[in-house]
């Protein structure tokens, strides 16, 4: 299986909720693998860096203040394809649009309470996973499902 990696994040609303472990569940089930996992209160300065690219957007700011104001599980997914598959499980960005069977259509309602953050390509993926942890907090290691989950 190749090293393919992308950054998963349990926003405060999800973790208040008592949704860790049904959304970490649904990354294993599929059979991706976890390769990092922590869970912390992000400062705001933290969720500034983290949503950079949104800045000049009008709800930057709250976004900021809600990501920054509770604890966030935040993890590494590792598989082939993780980084759009794992899109695909969490759903559209407004949850009214996500499709049932997905993480947002399945849990969530509101935009500004979406639970859960997934990279949107290899760079952001790249540059997420660098913010979050460091090099060692990252664990490689050989699943023992592995030869049953690829060819
Ligand atoms: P995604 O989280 O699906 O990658 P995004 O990167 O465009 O979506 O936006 C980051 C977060 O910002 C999103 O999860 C929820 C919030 N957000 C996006 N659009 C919004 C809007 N129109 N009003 C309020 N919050 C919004
Ligand atoms: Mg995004």
């Amino acid at each position: 299986a190749e090293l393919e990696r992308t950054f998963i994040a349990i926003k405060p609303d999800g973790v208040q909720r008592g949704l860790i472990a049904e959304i970490v569940s649904r990354f294993e089930r599929k059979g991706f693998k976890l390769v990092a996992i922590k869970i912390v209160v992000p400062s705001k300065e933290f969720a500034q860096k983290h949503y950079h690219d949104l800045k000049e957007r009008p709800f930057f700011n709250g976004l900021c203040d809600f990501l920054s104001s509770g604890p966030v599980v935040a993890m590494v997914w590792e598989g082939e394809g993780v980084i759009k598959y794992g899109r695909k499980l969490i759903g559209a960005t407004d949850p009214q649009k996500s499709e049932p069977g997905t993480i947002r259509g399945d849990l969530a309602v509101a935009v500004g309470r979406n639970i859960i953050h997934g990279s949107d390509g290899p760079e952001t993926a790249k540059d997420e996973i660098a913010l979050w942890f460091r090099p060692i907090e990252l664990v490689s290691y050989t699943s023992n499902a592995e030869k049953w989950i690829y060819e």
